[in-house]
């Protein structure tokens, strides 16, 4: 049986070395919440970060750490003090943490952390490869793994694996500016499955897949390494009724302790029932927006003096990541705007800011929660922001107003709050003065329609909507096909029938089907690898290999004119046998070449980085070195314009990899093999990638056996995922 695996920075679990106990208790937080579903549901483990370094553990407690951490079906990943400095403080907080939320002057590059990130990308990989098996699936969160999915990918091929960002990912223009941008997409790549909170951050990221990586977009479906990856945006939700329901046995009084601040709010409510409280929550972050929002704060007391000694702002701050510098430049900036508006405006018995600087327990978030009637959440750039849903969970009696940053995911969901921009104080202070006189009937109607929509995407439903497009995905994808993934029942009978027919051919594409695809064609030169492994096959006695490509007569000969192969060149047009000279099979018309060429060329001026390849009988617009997006409206367009121009049926566009082509219709793979001998008694292996290869399996006998490089619609019997899956399948016939 498959089990589930969901990997994230951090264990959902607190560890404390207390008098030489371990003690291990789960941690409530909402992700852990979410996907304890997931977690409970069958098989299912998850692996973090315990929160305690190798040095801080020690050889004593290791095993001891195991056994704690085993009945919640957690896995530790070791990591060292060097580890989590590097990887965590460094790369992940002082790289992608403000490049990815836009604060490009906070952003730090060294190689040594990025070195470190790698590293622990595979420490992770390490633990899961040792805790999985062949076709589990793979949840990975955030940041701090951007490079694990490719990991697994290249290490486990059966896995599904499922990717989902917590933070915004950034336009193309900020990601672009990342040295090592095209790795963590790369990296990101090797899911099934990546989903964001919002459509917008998944369509800065397919922008940059396709501008950065090369990659073929089909809507929100991207085709790489011959894998289909889907994109989506899943926006995550909270524990709903766990906030609601414990904010109505607030209301009812359930909880007899009082705590300090809750007496304190007690007293303030009942001494001034005409003073309201405006909240805020969040992590002392600077994106946060802590200091717009005082600044917009006191700019509201001036301009609507008369809330001078009427409204309160209570702001909790979480202390966090307190030893990057940033964080402590933010927190000194804090003090002292907290202090100057609280210096200019205080009255004998009014303070305008009470402050926390500290985390509370959850009851007490609770009590902050149902006694705020302004929320007022304004962070500079959210990957999401949980707070604002949870002030709407809580307020059991539909009164309550949320002002929220639209630079906040939950902004896209929450257009019944009053928006604002958090670097526009004047529209923060408009904002407080419309929430402060708000009539209760419009509070009513804008907190109802928030609450009916949270209720139902919570925590669990985000999970869940994720695990099954995970699922569905895991499923490879051959439209309208009737091909196969080879397997090693039929590996086993093509083997014999090698072994038992009289000749041999094997008729293979080669780019895309042999070597990868480079941005210039002149640069997918053969390896050593893939002549050893052509001449060993060639090597059998009564066996023919024979390469047939659209690259032109002089193009292939470079590679393989000393080679005792069989060569078919221009799509099928020259053909050089073994020991034989070039000899031209077709004699196709080239005069359409006049009329078509200027405007080709009139494309390559259009479009930067496309050339055109005169080829002997046909005229190519390559178009995989221009940016992507104009590439692919000027290749719609120059479609439109040949199709009106080539009515004449002995002309045909054939749309390849990042190529367009003109050429004459007679012309094709399938015509030219007609040449070769492909009697149905001998075995024949013939191997493609694109639709040009079709033509080939179209004519091939029955009993032929012909395969599919990639995943995409086919005639042929057969699939393989990759290039470097041909070549593993083509090792079995080398000679011995
Ligand atoms: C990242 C993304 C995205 C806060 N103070 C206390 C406390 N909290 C709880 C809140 C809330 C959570 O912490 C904060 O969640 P946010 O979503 O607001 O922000 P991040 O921590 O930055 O989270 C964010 C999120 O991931 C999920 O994908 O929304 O955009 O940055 O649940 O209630 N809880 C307790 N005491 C506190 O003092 N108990």
């Amino acid at each position: 049986m498959t089990k589930t695996i969901i990997i994230s920075n951090r264990l959902p679990v607190d560890l404390k070395i207390k008098a030489k106990k371990i003690e291990v208790r789960p941690s409530v937080g909402g992700l852990a919440t979410g996907l304890s579903t997931v977690h409970r549901q069958g098989k299912s483990i998850w692996i973090g970060w315990p929160g305690l370094t190798i040095e801080e553990i020690g050889t004593v407690y290791k095993e001891k750490i195991k056994e704690a951490l085993k009945p919640l079906n957690c896995v530790a990943v070791q990591l060292s003090d060097k580890d989590v400095s590097g990887y965590y403080f460094g790369f992940s907080n002082k790289s992608l943490w403000p490049l990815f939320h836009y604060f490009l002057e906070y952003t730090e590059y060294q190689p040594e952390q990025w070195t470190t990130y790698k590293e622990v990308n595979e420490k992770f990989a390490e633990t899961v490869l040792n805790n999985c098996n062949d076709g589990d699936t793979i949840w990975i969160h955030d940041y701090q793994l951007l490079l694990l999915p490719k990991i697994l990918r290249d290490r486990n091929p059966t896995l599904t694996i499922g990717f989902f960002l917590h933070i915004p990912f950034p336009a193309f223009e900020i990601f672009r500016t990342c040295p090592w941008r095209k790795e963590l997409l790369q990296g990101m790549l090797g899911a099934n499955l990546i989903g964001f909170h919002t459509y917008d951050y998944a369509q800065h990221f397919l922008n940059s897949a396709k501008r950065i990586v090369d990659i073929q977009l089909h809507f929100n479906e991207i085709t790489y390494d011959n894998r289909t990856i889907k994109v989506d945006s899943f926006p995550m939700g909270i524990d709903y009724y766990h906030f609601y329901n414990t904010a109505l046995d607030h209301l009812k009084g359930k909880y007899i302790k009082k705590s300090d601040l809750k007496q304190h709010l007690m007293e303030y409510r009942n001494n001034h029932p005409d003073r309201k409280m405006i909240l805020s929550i969040d992590r002392m972050d600077y994106t946060k927006g802590i200091p717009n929002r005082i600044h917009a704060f006191g700019y509201f007391l001036e301009k609507y003096p008369q809330y001078i000694g009427k409204v309160r702002l209570v702001m909790l701050s979480v202390p966090s990541r307190a030893n990057v510098p940033q964080y402590r430049k933010l927190k000194k900036e804090t003090d002292e705007l907290v202090g100057r508006i609280n210096g200019k405006f205080a009255t004998i018995d009014w303070t305008p800011i009470w402050y926390f600087y500290r985390s509370m327990p959850f009851e007490n978030l609770i009590d902050l929660y149902t006694n705020a009637q302004v929320a007022l959440i304004t962070p500079l750039r959210d990957g999401m922001n949980l707070v604002a849903k949870e002030y709407i969970a809580t307020r059991t009696k539909k009164d309550g107003v949320l002002i929220l940053s639209e630079m906040a995911g939950a902004a896209s969901e929450m257009q019944e709050a009053i928006l604002v921009n958090p670097n526009n104080a004047d529209q923060i202070a408009e904002a407080l003065h419309t929430a402060l006189e708000m009539p209760l009937k419009e509070q009513i109607v804008r907190m109802e329609v928030l609450q009916s929509r949270l209720s139902k995407y919570t925590v669990e439903k985000w999970a869940s909507d994720f695990m099954k497009q995970l699922n569905d995905s895991s499923i490879p994808k051959v439209l309208n096909s009737p091909s196969e993934l080879l397997d090693r029942t039929a590996l086993e009978k093509m083997k014999l029938k090698f072994k038992t027919a009289p000749n041999r051919l094997f008729l293979l594409d080669y780019d895309g089907t042999l070597v990868h695809f480079k941005l210039n064609p002149e640069n997918a030169i053969p390896d050593q690898k893939l002549y050893e492994l052509l001449d060993g096959i060639n090597k059998n006695n009564n066996t023919e290999v024979a390469i047939i490509s659209g690259r032109s007569r002089r193009s292939l000969a470079k590679y393989f004119a000393h080679k005792k192969y069989t060569l078919i060149t221009d799509h099928g047009i020259w053909i050089r046998k073994i020991d034989e000279e070039w000899k031209k099979i077709e004699n196709p018309k080239t005069e359409w070449k006049d009329s078509i060429r200027p405007i080709i060329v009139c494309f390559v001026d259009k479009t930067p980085g496309s050339f055109l390849e005169e080829k002997e009988f046909s005229l190519a617009w390559h178009y995989r070195k221009a940016e992507a997006h104009l590439a692919e409206i000027r290749m719609r367009e120059l479609r439109i314009v040949l199709s009106g121009l080539v009515t004449d049926s002995e002309l045909s566009i054939l749309n390849g990899n990042k190529v367009l082509e003109v050429k004459n219709s007679i012309v094709s793979k399938g015509r030219a093999i007609t040449n070769l001998d492909l009697d149905a008694d001998n075995f024949i292996f013939v191997a493609g990638d694109d639709y040009t290869d079709e033509s080939m399996f179209e004519m091939l006998p029955p009993n032929a056996i012909s395969i599919k490089v990639g995943n995409t619609e086919t005639l042929a019997k057969y699939h393989v995922q990759n290039i470097l899956a041909l070549r593993n399948l083509l090792k079995n016939f080398e000679s011995q």
